[in-house]
């Protein structure tokens, strides 16, 4: 792409940047730049770039969700169905449904997270290399305050035995290290200098730092208790919340280099086998679509399903509680447990 120039979008590419940026848009956005020096170009790169992009486009830091809302507000509202304003958090367990005895019977293993970045940094897209070392020892120094359940070890990705990582990505505890949508982005720039994973002793609670955002704060554990997985992600939360300032929008909640992470951050996934609808994998995901679900591959985001398993979670996390969400995950599972058992 010539710098300032419209880019060009193949006749397949369906990307939510594709459908947004207008040429009225980008004229307008084309020679804008944040304090961070972050520019329309820098938004879009990954997208262009990476022409089966679902949406396409990263932030730089706070100010781009304002200076370049003509194109990230139509972005935002098509992901989640709204662009605001984010209610307050809320993790209470009071009115969770309960997870239907069918559903239950195909889960394999719970996970919840939810996406942090530090107030008074950019985000990973344009921080430089010392604000992102900077970053992890503040991230650092948290996580030797948590309470005691929760405690562990953090193993920084450099000094990491290639084999330990590959068995903890293996085991669905640690970020891969390849996504070409992140390479496009910036957001694997300096790799893997100021990455690292921390582990609680169990396994259980694991935080993973300068990623694709600055924290990801995950709760995993097998089967399908779904409370316990989501009280010790809002454990993990608030203890951190107590010693980090998180970055906040007044009408998007929390910030996130991805837009469609905006609001509680929070995807909460179920590995699920779902053998009868399995047969028929693009049916499987209009259904779930329509459930207001996302069905990914064993291995997360753009990875494929295997064995029957996949992993299903919630879409639309802005303009919804944390706890509202995860009453939508759990409905909308019980409703395909039974899709299922139907078709096989
Ligand atoms: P993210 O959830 O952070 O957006 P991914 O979709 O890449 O990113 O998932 C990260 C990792 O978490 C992957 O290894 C994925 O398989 C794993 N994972 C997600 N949900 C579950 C689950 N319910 N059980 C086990 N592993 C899971
Ligand atoms: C993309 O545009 O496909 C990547 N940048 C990832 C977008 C977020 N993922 C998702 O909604 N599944």
């Amino acid at each position: 792409m010539e710098e300032k120039g419209f880019p060009a979008f193949g006749t397949g590419c369906a990307s939510l940047l594709s459908r947004h940026l207008t040429r009225r848009v980008w004229e307008e956005l084309k020679d804008l730049e944040t304090g961070s020096g972050y520019t329309a170009a820098d938004l879009i790169r990954s997208g262009v770039e990476q022409q089966e992009s679902s949406v396409g486009v990263y932030a730089g830091d706070a100010e781009s969700y304002d200076l370049f809302s003509p194109l990230l507000t139509p972005v935002v509202r098509e992901y989640h169905g709204n662009a605001g304003p984010h209610p307050a958090p809320d993790y209470s367990l009071a009115h969770l449904p309960e997870l239907s005895v069918s559903a239950a019977r195909k889960i394999i293993s719970t996970r919840v997270r939810v996406g942090r970045n530090l107030a008074g940094f950019p985000l990973g897209p344009a921080i430089s290399p010392g604000q992102r070392r900077e970053v992890e020892e503040r991230i650092k120094a948290a996580l030797t305050r948590l309470p005691e359940h929760l405690q562990g070890t953090y193993h920084p990705l450099p000094e990491m035995d290639p084999a330990l990582r590959d068995d903890l990505i293996e085991r669905h505890l640690l970020f891969k290290n390849e996504d070409r949508f992140l390479l496009s982005a910036g957001l694997m720039r300096d790799w893997p200098e100021a990455r690292g994973l921390f582990l609680s002793h169990d396994e259980a609670f694991s935080v993973w730092v300068n990623e694709e955002d600055q924290l990801r704060i995950i709760s995993l554990q097998k089967g399908g208790d779904v409370t316990e997985v989501f009280k010790r992600l809002a454990d993990g939360v608030a203890a951190l919340s107590s010693h980090l300032d998180f970055l906040t929008h007044p009408r998007l909640g929390s910030l996130t280099s991805c837009p469609t992470n905006l609001g509680t951050a929070m995807r909460a996934s179920v590995h699920m086998k779902l053998k009868g609808l399995a047969e028929d994998e693009e049916a499987l995901h209009k259904t779930a679509n329509a459930l207001g679900l996302q069905v990914r591959g064993i291995h997360g985001e753009h990875s494929e399903g295997r064995g029957g398993i996949y992993d299903i979670s919630n879409r639309m996390r802005l303009g919804v509680t944390e706890a509202a969400a995860l009453g939508h995950l759990i409905d909308g599972i019980a409703r395909l447990a039974l899709l299922d058992d139907e078709a096989s």
